[in-house]
């Protein structure tokens, strides 16, 4: 079982700015702690990451050849991005949407997520535990 682990725009500031609402985890030990639970699920994970919506897109289209589920942090991009949307449903493999704050308790901007209809489900508030449930829950939906 083949995984993409896909970062939105700015979360490579992941643990060097704004700690007390994204915590002190940096991009590297997500995609570690990941890595790790994956290998321990039976899964392999590609990461990539990126601050500009159209290779987000590229890359969703690109890799789904190769993988057989996401598992996106669409960063700011939630809240605006159709491209986004239409790239998952487009690829026909399932997603999970995860954020590591809870938007529903930040502005209301955030409370709006144009994934969150078509995502094989959601997890958000719980920081780096966010990917790791997230992950659960991608894997059993792909049957492991
Ligand atoms: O809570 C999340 O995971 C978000 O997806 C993070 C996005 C935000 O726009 C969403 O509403 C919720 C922001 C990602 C930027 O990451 C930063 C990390 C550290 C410091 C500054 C930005």
């Amino acid at each position: 079982m083949k995984i993409a682990l896909v970062h939105g725009p700015n979360l490579r500031l992941l643990g060097r700015r704004e700690p007390e609402v994204y915590g002190t985890d940096t991009l590297d030990d997500v995609n570690a702690r990941v890595v790790a639970l994956a290998a321990e699920l039976g899964a392999e994970v590609e990461v990539f990451q990126s601050n500009h919506e159209g290779e987000l897109v590229d890359f969703i289209d690109e890799a789904s050849g190769r993988v057989d589920g996401f598992l996106i942090n669409p960063g700011a991009f939630t809240h605006t991005s159709i491209a986004l949307r239409d790239a998952l449903v487009g690829v026909e493999r399932p997603f999970v949407e995860v954020h590591l704050s809870n938007t529903h308790g930040r502005e209301a901007f955030r409370r709006h997520s144009y994934l969150s209809g078509v995502a094989a489900g959601v997890v958000f508030g719980f920081g780096l535990q966010s990917y790791l449930l997230g992950l659960r829950g991608l894997v059993a939906r792909l049957g492991g």
